[in-house]
């Protein structure tokens, strides 16, 4: 007799961007053809998209626990399995997906099985979790994971698991790369190097996540993952990091010990990058290719309101050419819509493009996430389009719905000067330019390119039909 506990943790599709992009108003204003075509389309982005597994569940199923076995389903290539008996369920919740996640929960239950809810928005909102799950687990559940298998191994499950504190990440939890099914994924060497951000930008949580203080894995720890990824998985490296340069001194000698591993990378960075020489350079000695930087307004007036205090609007074009001009592509990512922005700002945002020659632009309007502090100013001013007091409401989708009324901008100017600046920005032709033009990563620039150019037109027609039928 099998005596063990069997444990799957799921991660869940999202429904807007690479995972799924589809129209909100799908089935009633297309057709035929055209709707086969989206169809196709969206299956492409699907296949060749860039997905990678979720960290979190791959830190979770390399906790061992003597007796108690584990598993990863990732719901974007696979089936639930539950051909087989599983004695919990672990499900990944971020807020915007709330819905999805709930209904999933509630289903299994009804099937008998235990459930268990941790991430973003358990660590959020614990109180709207509580109903569809018999365990909860808060907060960055690294360490307490090992006590919910235990008390599942004693028959003793909590309803509640808390964590001391934020784990320390200086000690050694080897993660796993083996359990997954390296096929389905772009790369499954996704490896973390710290978490938490000093900064409070207004639109982010990290700070509320993971904490105020950025906390570091050990280096020699890290170049150890490395190694034994690569042993598994020869592809591409990617560091979830919200920024792999937070900490320059740490960043320096890290990759310096990573160059002679000969891997490439792709990261997270701030503009802060381009004035960091020395630890750009070894950056790109080290196989960076590529780095999403999160630019987000050039509008002064906006960065202040916003709090998005790290670089003046005036150093970040320098910046950006001083990170390309060492071979490193950049996905540069802007938010419109902020509180200083003016139907004037598509075409700073334009010429910007234009002068620093920006590898891939994601032009994004602005998401007031629950549980940060613009949902909560923006509710107190009234300008929230859903309502605030059901976090079921608030739903992810790729820039396809207005979800709050921007300041200086009434709503039909706004998403038409919104339409005006994607449609310029993503052409065929432009993405083949960017494409050609980007100093690394050359294929993965033009497809990401290609496919924002059917994504933002996806966005555009679903914005126009909110506004025409003011929804
Ligand atoms: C890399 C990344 C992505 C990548 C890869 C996602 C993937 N395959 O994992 C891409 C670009 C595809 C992506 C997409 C999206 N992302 Co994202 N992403 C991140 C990022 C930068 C790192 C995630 C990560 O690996 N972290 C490291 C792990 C270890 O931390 P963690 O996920 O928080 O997990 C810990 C705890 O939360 C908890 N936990 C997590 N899951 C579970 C599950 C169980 C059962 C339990 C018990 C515990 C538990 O324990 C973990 C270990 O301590 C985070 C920001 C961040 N710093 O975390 C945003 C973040 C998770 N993403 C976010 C969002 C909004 C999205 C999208 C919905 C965006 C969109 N518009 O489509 C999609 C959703 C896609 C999906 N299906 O989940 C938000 C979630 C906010 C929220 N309140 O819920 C975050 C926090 C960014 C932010 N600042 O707002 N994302
Ligand atoms: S947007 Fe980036 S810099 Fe700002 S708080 Fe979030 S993680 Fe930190």
């Amino acid at each position: 007799m099998d005596n063990r506990k069997h444990v799957l943790l799921v991660f869940l599709a999202s429904d807007s961007g690479v995972d799924g992009a589809r129209s909100l108003f799908e089935g009633r204003s297309k057709k035929g053809a055209k709707e086969w075509l989206d169809r196709s389309i969206r299956n492409l982005i699907k296949q060749t998209q860039f997905a990678i597994p979720s960290l979190a569940l791959m830190i979770l199923a390399s906790v061992e626990v003597e007796g108690v076995e584990q598993q990863i389903c990732d719901l974007r290539f696979e089936e639930l399995p539950l051909d087989k008996s599983w004695d919990l369920i672990g499900i990944g919740v971020q807020t915007g997906m709330t819905s999805k996640a709930f209904s999933l929960a509630g289903s299994l239950r009804v099937k008998g099985y235990r459930v268990a809810l941790g991430g973003p928005h358990v660590t959020l909102f614990p109180d709207s979790c509580r109903e569809h799950a018999d365990v909860l687990v808060h907060g960055e559940a690294d360490d307490i994971w090992a006590d919910v298998l235990e008390d599942l191994k004693k028959g003793t499950l909590k309803e509640n698991y808390f964590p001391s504190g934020f784990p320390d990440l200086s000690s050694c939890r080897p993660v796993k790369s083996l359990l997954l099914d390296k096929r389905r994924y772009f790369t499954t060497n996704v490896i973390q190097t710290g978490r938490g951000c000093p900064y409070n930008c207004d639109f982010c949580n990290i700070h509320i996540l993971n904490g105020n203080r950025h906390r570091r894995r050990n280096i020699d720890d890290v170049v150890d993952e490395v190694r034994r990824f690569s042993a598994h998985d020869n592809r591409i490296f990617f560091f979830v990091d919200d920024s792999i340069n937070a900490s320059e001194e740490y960043a320096q000698e890290l990759f310096h010990r990573l160059i002679p591993l000969k891997i490439t990378w792709f990261g997270q960075a701030t503009t802060m990058l381009g004035r960091q020489p020395r630890l750009l350079e070894t950056f790109a000695r080290s196989g960076c290719q590529a780095l999403l930087v999160g630019i987000e307004s050039i509008e002064p007036a906006s960065r202040d309101t916003h709090k998005k205090k790290q670089n003046s609007s005036a150093e970040l074009a320098e910046a950006i050419i001083n990170i390309r001009n060492t071979g490193i592509s950049l996905y540069g990512s802007f938010i419109y819509g902020l509180d200083g922005d003016t139907l004037e700002t598509p075409a700073a945002i334009l010429d910007f493009i234009r002068a620093t020659k920006l590898d891939v632009p994601g032009i994004n309007i602005l998401r007031p996430n629950p549980g940060t502090s613009v949902f909560e100013r923006l509710r107190e001013e009234g300008r929230l389009l859903f309502d605030p007091g059901d976090l079921t409401a608030y739903r992810y989708t790729f820039g396809q719905k207005m979800l709050y009324q921007p300041k200086n901008i009434n709503l039909p100017d706004f998403v038409e000067s919104y339409s005006k600046l994607t449609a310029e920005i993503f052409t065929i032709g432009n993405s083949l330019r960017r494409g050609l033009a980007a100093p690394s990563a050359k294929a993965a620039v033009l497809l990401f390119n290609l496919f924002y150019t059917h994504l933002y037109a996806l966005s555009r027609h679903d914005l126009k039909q909110q506004v025409l039928k003011r929804i």
